[in-house]
């Protein structure tokens, strides 16, 4: 693999905010395509930060500042995959559900799907079912998808789609879901239209649904 992106995994495991940004920009004057960066680069020391903080050897302080260089390059990379987009594939509406912070993957659905083309609203973290009923109403999505890290929270995503029947607006919308203690089990459980084990298949997934 190439050294630039050796480097770039070794500065989220670091929390190396600083040189995130130069490193990003080197790897793309290399010709190193964007989805590489964010695969071999971003997305393999993400891994690692996720294995260590498991195992007890990262602490939150560490995990936020990994998060962090990640979100300072992925600022870099979200024009150019979405570039690559074909335009006006639908509205989608994105959030990560109540009591929930992880808002990683879910960014990187919106960049994806931004790159297939849709008009992403992204409502952000800790999003309660009154809002995404608001929202919905508010900005008429297509798609509405919505992320959960976390064994506690992935069932308000089920809250959620109650929220939607009870407002008159689940045959209005497709409810797609994911994050990584969600399957599809689960998704057909709490009545989802679709789940999607990460952004690219997601983005895929939304499209799917609207044509
Ligand atoms: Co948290 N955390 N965390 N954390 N954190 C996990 C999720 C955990 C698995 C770590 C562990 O123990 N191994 C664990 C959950 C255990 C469980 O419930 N089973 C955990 C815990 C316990 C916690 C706290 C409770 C820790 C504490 O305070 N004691 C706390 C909870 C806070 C809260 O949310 N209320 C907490 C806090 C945090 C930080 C704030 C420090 C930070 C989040 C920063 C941020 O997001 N801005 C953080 C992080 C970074 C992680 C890990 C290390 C990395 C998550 C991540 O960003 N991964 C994580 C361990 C891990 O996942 N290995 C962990 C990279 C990201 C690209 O992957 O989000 O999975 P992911 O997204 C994937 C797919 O899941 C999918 O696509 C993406 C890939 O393409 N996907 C979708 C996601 N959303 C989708 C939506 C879709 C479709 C696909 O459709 C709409």
């Amino acid at each position: 693999m190439s050294e630039i992106l050796v480097q770039l995994s070794e500065a989220i495991i670091d929390g190396n905010v600083e040189d995130i940004v130069d490193l990003t920009e080197e790897a793309l004057d290399d010709g190193i395509p964007a989805q590489e960066v964010l695969n071999k680069g971003l997305m393999a020391g993400m891994d690692h930060v996720g294995a260590e903080f498991k195992a007890g050897n990262m602490f939150v302080p560490e995990v936020l500042r990994s998060a962090k260089a990640m979100q300072a390059s992925m600022d870099l990379l979200r024009p150019i995959l979405a570039e690559a987009g074909v335009k006006h594939t639908g509205k989608l509406l994105l959030g990560t559900v109540k009591g929930d912070l992880h808002d990683i993957g879910k960014n990187l659905v919106g960049m994806m799907a931004e790159g297939a083309g849709f008009e992403v609203k992204d409502l952000g973290k800790d999003i309660t079912p009154d809002q995404f009923v608001s929202a919905i109403k508010e900005y008429q999505p297509d798609v509405i998808g919505m992320s959960a890290l976390l064994t506690t929270t992935m069932r308000v995503m089920g809250h959620t789609i109650k929220a939607l029947e009870e407002a008159g607006l689940r045959d209005r919308v497709k409810v797609i879901v994911g994050g990584a203690p969600v399957t599809q089990e689960f998704a057909n459980q709490i009545g989802a239209d679709g789940y999607a084990p990460n952004a690219a298949s997601a983005a895929e997934l939304a499209r799917k649904l609207v044509s």
